[in-house]
């Protein structure tokens, strides 16, 4: 294979790059030690392998076109459109999906064109509350979606599940035109095939927004939705380590017809282009190809075991260490912590943790009085611990590490505090020797301590 231009190609890049704008090319190496000289516990976010920003960043950039494969507005797109059948075929394959649509350009894209695509202004949503763990595109007033939509909230039961009943109530009160299934902050499985009955009872359309989950669905570790849901989104860099961009499915229901005769995914195709979006973003539909390629193996099935696993012991050593954990466990990748009991806000935990070389991010949690800049609570996420090979065995260590910080931490303030320098100093110890004994797959270790 005639692959050495390729790697010409990158390679005089980066050397341009650190020539031409220093400034630049040391943030950028900043940040690459960053990531790969900190722990990460963010749940919404995971690892691309080299080969997937080997995509993203490649000369498919340069190819302007709209439309889809075989029926583009421009020429050149030879080897676009066969890329994108490409990714289409493999998004179809991995989420036994009858059609997908690999164009939005993010989670949040995906939302809204399946939104705008089916309802009217004014129309009724009824999402997860964003407070209960839910999106602001399931309806937030601080969204599109709430300011253009007539919105409700479902929330949780007081042990923080989801109640069906509940919803099923709502429902049949709220009269919604589309309810909204998925979460961003809520570590229990979802039963999908309930919240479709409820739509149905309701003659409301259902959306399932896997954007957090996608990778355990895919992997069979979560029920899916694809063919309760009438349509399915997720983001493709959150469980499926792919680029920044997102996915819309549809399942056994991608032939039925709307009352305007057009098919389900008929709708979405048009909406997504030219409705909603123009250009779609290539080199990120390579990248999707490639990543997804990635979800279909065995490797990826076992990354996602750990995910759970690990997840699992994590929430026990915390709790263990008298952490309020949301639900008390997790069934997916997601851990919540009520940090209330232990006189901590979030933000205070957030920079404490991060001076210490652990990113994690606050979060809103169930009945939240302070603001998502402060919050009460922490979520945590093993998707990259898990790619660097950490599993449940090593979680009670991670556990220990938080709970070093995170009783050291004096708050002085919601947002101030103070941190002993001997636990941070021992903490980003500890961090480096993990990290280095738990490197992340074709990442080389740069030749430096810790990431400032
Ligand atoms: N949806 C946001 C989150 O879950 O944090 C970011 O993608």
């Amino acid at each position: 294979m005639d692959d050495a231009v390729l790697l010409e190609f990158a390679r005089q890049g980066v050397e341009t790059l650190a020539q031409a704008d220093p400034r630049l090319y040391e943030l950028l190496l900043g940040e690459y030690r960053r990531q790969t000289e900190t722990l990460t516990l963010v749940a919404a976010s995971s690892v691309a392998d080299p080969s997937v920003l080997a995509c993203s960043g490649a000369v498919l950039n340069n190819v302007t076109t709209e439309g889809y494969p075989g029926a583009r507005y421009h020429g050149g797109c030879t080897f676009a459109d066969e890329i994108e059948r490409l990714a289409v075929e493999r998004a179809k394959q991995v989420f036994g999906a009858a059609y997908a649509n690999v164009q939005p350009h993010s989670g949040s894209s995906a939302n809204h064109i399946v939104i705008f695509s089916l309802l009217r202004p004014g129309d009724r949503i009824l999402g997860l509350d964003l407070d209960s763990g839910g999106h602001l595109t399931h309806g937030s007033r601080a969204s599109v979606v709430g300011q253009y939509f007539e919105t409700k909230g479902y929330g949780l039961d007081e042990d923080g599940f989801l109640d069906y009943d509940r919803i099923r109530a709502l429902a049949h009160e709220f009269r919604p035109k589309l309810l909204i299934g998925g979460s961003s902050a809520y570590p229990r499985a979802i039963d999908f095939r309930r919240l479709r009955e409820i739509a149905d009872e309701v003659g409301a359309f259902f959306l399932a927004d896997i954007s957090h989950v996608a990778g355990l669905v895919a992997a069979g570790l979560h029920p899916s939705p694809v063919d309760h849901a009438h349509f399915t989104t997720t983001s493709t860099y959150k469980q499926l380590y792919g680029p920044r961009g997102g996915l819309i499915l549809i399942g056994r229901d991608h032939d039925r017809p709307l009352p305007n005769g057009r098919t389900l995914a008929e709708a979405v195709q048009s909406a997504t282009f030219p409705f909603y979006q123009g250009t779609p973003n290539l080199g990120a539909v390579a990248a999707k190809a490639r990543a997804l390629a990635g979800v279909a193996t065995p490797e990826f099935r076992a990354r996602m075991g750990r995910v759970v696993t690990s997840a699992s012991s994590l929430a026990a050593s915390l709790a263990g260490a008298g952490y309020r954990v949301l639900t008390g466990g997790t069934d997916n990748h997601m851990v919540v912590v009520d940090l209330d009991p232990a006189g901590l806000t979030g933000v205070v935990a957030e920079r404490a943790l991060e001076e210490c070389a652990i990113v994690v991010n606050k979060n809103r949690i169930p009945g939240d009085r302070r603001s998502p800049l402060v919050t009460s609570g922490l979520r945590l996420g093993t998707n990259h611990t898990a790619l660097r090979g950490m599993g449940e065995r090593e979680m009670p260590a991670c556990a220990e590490l938080l709970d070093r910080v995170l009783a050291a931490v004096r708050p002085t303030g919601d947002r101030a505090y103070q941190l002993p320098g001997g636990v941070r100093e021992a903490v980003r110890e500890e961090v480096r020797r993990t990290c280095e004994r738990f490197p992340i797959p074709s990442y080389p270790q740069a030749l430096s301590g810790v990431a400032g």
